[in-house]
């Protein structure tokens, strides 16, 4: 049956008024009206009036750049799969024709597509969170509009039918709304199943974890630089009663340089821009510039359009006190950050080539006060080396390169370890209630696929983790789907897919099976003579069998090429290798830990023991393994898939870019999920579950006659009576597969007949109560 859906996306029976899209270049479709047969190899066709230039025009064109299109009923349908004919174009049609309609949310079978509107769409009020939570059921979707609401509700629902934890993963590049798509899930769930008041903690992390992780990049004003997964748990009535947040991989690097027209951290702004004036003056921040500081100053922006960032430092201080950080900490935390600021600043002067002396003037003295050690431990720490040989320890002096590297080393290093425990901070207030339940429902932000100008080590991880969820994604809806199919005898044509396993492979791999790029990273770290210049040597002479992987020998660089599942990015290998190794010497750990400030003091102690715990694994390594964790996690709950989708680069509303569209949902899969979707079979049954669930709904004769037959008779007797037409199932070797939407009724009376029982049970109880 599945091959007859292929042929509806022919041009077979198309003929002379019918509506088709002429492919007019590679990424543009325009609309028309065939003026001739379409079995020729060239015919007649009128482009569609309706459309841009061109009005009316009859040209002759390729038939072969043809596809059919839907009648216009069809027009901006909620879900692709009601689509009689499936192809880009329609695809795009659709979605342009809903998005221009602010509907921004479309199904595609069983994953949401959500386009960032880039403006405030009338979608988010507490009715529209009514009537979703209105909802009955975990069957019933019908007429009820695509949305993020609807998607967080179905995995609620399913974890409160099925007691099973679900998963919202949320995926789609730099500045696609996964953020926003996160935050609106989780509104969602706290006004469904709030009321522990644990909800409102978990709302406030918002604004903090992006006050400390998120920041302005070329992709995205609010871009995330931290991967996160958190897992809210409910308690027996179903009740948030805590969450737990993880963390991947912070973009320190971005805390002492950005690219041009990106920022730091906004919390750095916030805290220049927020704080009173004898708060500032107590953190040595001077009042009118935010340009005094080499950290903000050298990207050469400073501000976001719409932003404000100092009236945001409110929401973020109120969002700390709501997870139980009080105003003192506060202050330490702020302390800290302008002591980064302030280390960003100190300059060296070169002594001789191989050495230099810390600048003796105020950015020093402030460091040294706000970190709370003297000033001469802090230039110690950033012009010297102790190195201990023969048992004896001897001083070594820095070259400047190496001093600068030291500096912005420590600024890196306070700033992540502050990240990772306001983290901590976080979780132990949200740990209320959460080891009371064993069922969460886990919400997945991360970083979206980039290619930038220049791309780094950074990137190279970010565009890894997206790989990664990529090819969780086909397994889910390609590979495990089919794969059932074909276990189960089910009569099915099977749907190719854009398979990233090599690209996975490429990056992944690690001996024996083959080399990878993290592991030939690795091996380099181990070499004290490596170079960054000696690594890409490596990735070349090891890695070009991979047809993912190039590089261009004309030109002498140190760049290799990628070819993601979303478009090649170039690398360049500069700072691979002290990136991957990220170990802060001894000296300023010693430094850190001897600090007057209890907070610092606090963190150095947690570096030490990262550091200790962590040996000699590399922060590639560590990040496969982390990823490898969260994919495990995943594939043990039920998954819900949300593509965001970001419609133009320029970051605007009302701009469809198509071929950015179109290249997007290309890159995921869209167009062959909704495939699977319309041709398969999404609900299933095993044999016994079904007979036990539905044996009920039978005629009373039927349920004597069948107490002990086999399971798959009782099955095959509640499809006859309840008259479920034959094409709408299909029976597999153990389990049946129902078509989307069609248990709906035999849910509703086993609904019904359930209420009829407890009801029947009450008032029995009741009166045995009375007598
Ligand atoms: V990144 O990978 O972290 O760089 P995201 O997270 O995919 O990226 P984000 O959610 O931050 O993107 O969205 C980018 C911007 O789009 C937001 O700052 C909003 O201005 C805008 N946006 C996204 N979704 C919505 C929405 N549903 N309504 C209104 C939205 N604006
Ligand atoms: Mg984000």
């Amino acid at each position: 049956m599945a091959a007859g859906v292929w042929k509806q996306d022919t041009l077979e029976g198309l003929d002379k008024g019918s509506r088709v899209w002429y492919k007019a270049s590679a990424n543009e479709w325009r609309l028309g009206t065939l003026q001739s047969s379409a079995e020729k190899a060239e015919c007649s066709l009128a482009l569609d009036s309706e459309r841009g230039e061109g009005c009316g025009q009859v040209i002759t064109v390729q038939t072969s750049l043809l596809v059919p299109a839907n009648p216009k009923i069809l027009d901006g349908v909620n879900d692709l799969t009601t689509l009689s004919y499936l192809n880009e174009a329609s695809i795009l049609h659709d979605l342009r024709q809903r998005y221009g309609a602010d509907d921004i949310y479309t199904h595609a079978g069983p994953v949401l597509i959500a386009i960032n509107p880039f403006k405030r769409v009338p979608l988010y009020a507490p009715e529209i969170i009514q009537h979703y939570k209105a909802r009955q059921g975990s069957q019933q979707a019908d007429g009820y509009e695509p949305h993020v609401f609807l998607t967080a509700d179905k995995a609620y629902k399913a974890m409160c039918t099925n007691s099973k934890s679900q998963s919202l993963v949320i995926s789609g590049e730099s500045g696609a709304g996964k953020t926003e798509t996160t935050k609106i899930a989780m509104q969602y769930l706290a006004g469904l199943a709030g009321g522990t008041g644990v909800e409102g903690q978990v709302l406030s992390t918002n604004p903090l974890l992006e006050a400390f992780g998120n920041a302005k990049t070329l992709r995205n004003n609010n871009s995330s630089r931290f991967g996160k997964l958190i897992d809210i748990y409910f308690n027996n009535s179903r009740h948030i009663c805590g969450a737990l947040i993880q963390t991947y991989l912070l973009e320190k690097s971005r805390v002492v340089h950005q690219l041009p027209g990106e920022r730091n951290y906004h919390i750095f702004y916030q805290i220049c821009r927020g704080l009173n004036a004898e708060e500032r003056q107590q953190l040595r921040i001077p009042a009118d510039t935010l340009e005094a500081f080499r950290y903000l100053r050298t990207s050469g922006c400073t501000s976001i359009d719409g932003v404000d960032d100092g009236a945001d430092l409110a929401d973020v201080k109120k969002a700390m006190t709501a997870v139980g950080i009080a105003p003192a900490k506060q202050a330490n935390i702020f302390q800290l950050l302008a002591a980064i600021l302030w280390l960003g600043n100190i300059e060296f002067d070169v002594k001789t080539d191989d050495s230099v002396t810390v600048r003796r003037d105020a950015p020093l003295a402030n460091a040294a006060a706000l970190l709370q050690c003297s000033e001469d431990a802090l230039a110690s720490a950033l012009s010297t080396r102790k190195i201990t040989a023969g048992g004896e320890t001897i001083s070594m002096d820095l070259k400047l390169e190496s001093a600068i590297d030291t500096r912005d080393a420590l600024a890196k290093a306070a700033y992540a370890a502050l990240f990772r425990w306001l983290v901590e901070q976080i979780n132990v207030a949200l740990a209320v209630g959460k080891r009371k339940s064993d069922t969460s429902l886990s919400i997945l932000d991360i970083y979206g696929f980039e290619c930038f100008k220049e791309n780094s080590f950074e990137q190279l991880c970010i565009n890894y983790a997206n790989e990664r969820l990529q090819q969780q994604f086909n397994k889910h809806l390609f590979k495990l789907e089919q794969e059932a199919y074909a276990t189960e005898g089910i009569d099915w044509a099977h749907v190719e897919f854009e398979d990233n396993q090599e690209c996975v492979d490429l990056i992944e791999n690690r001996p024996p099976k083959s080399v990878g790029i993290i592991s030939l990273l690795d091996e380099e770290c181990m070499f004290p003579k490596a170079t960054d210049s000696t690594f890409s040597a490596k990735l070349r002479e090891n890695l070009t069998s991979n047809k993912r992987f190039s590089y261009n020998p004309k030109v002498p660089t140190d760049d290799f090429a990628v070819e993601h599942y979303a478009g090649e990015v170039v690398y360049s290998c500069h700072k691979f290798l002290d990136k991957n190794k990220d170990s802060l010497s001894p000296d300023l750990v010693e430094l850190m830990e001897t600090s007057g400030e209890p907070l610092l003091q606090h963190l150095a102690a947690e570096i030490a023991k990262t550091q200790e715990k962590r040996g000699s694994q590399t922060v590639g390594s560590r990040f496969r393994d982390q990823l490898k964790d969260l994919i495990q996690r995943l594939d043990q709950t039920e998954l819900h898939f949300v593509r965001c989708i970001k419609p133009n680069g320029a970051q605007v509303a009302d701009r469809f870019d198509a071929p950015l569209i179109l290249h997007q949902l290309r890159c995921c899969g869209v167009l062959e999920v909704t495939r699977i979707a319309r041709a398969g079979y999404p609900t299933r049954y095993l044999h016994t579950h079904f007979a036990d669930r539905y044996l009920v709904l039978l005629s009373a004769a039927s349920q004597r006659k069948l107490a002990r037959a086999p399971a798959l008779d009782v099955c095959k007797r509640v499809l006859e009576e309840y008259r479920i037409d034959r094409s709408m199932f299909q029976i597999g070797h153990t389990k049946l597969f129902f078509r989307a939407g069609v248990l709906g009724q035999l849910e509703d009376t086993w609904a019904r007949i359930q209420r009829s029982v407890l009801t029947i049970q009450s008032t029995y109880r009741m009166l045995r109560c009375r007598r």
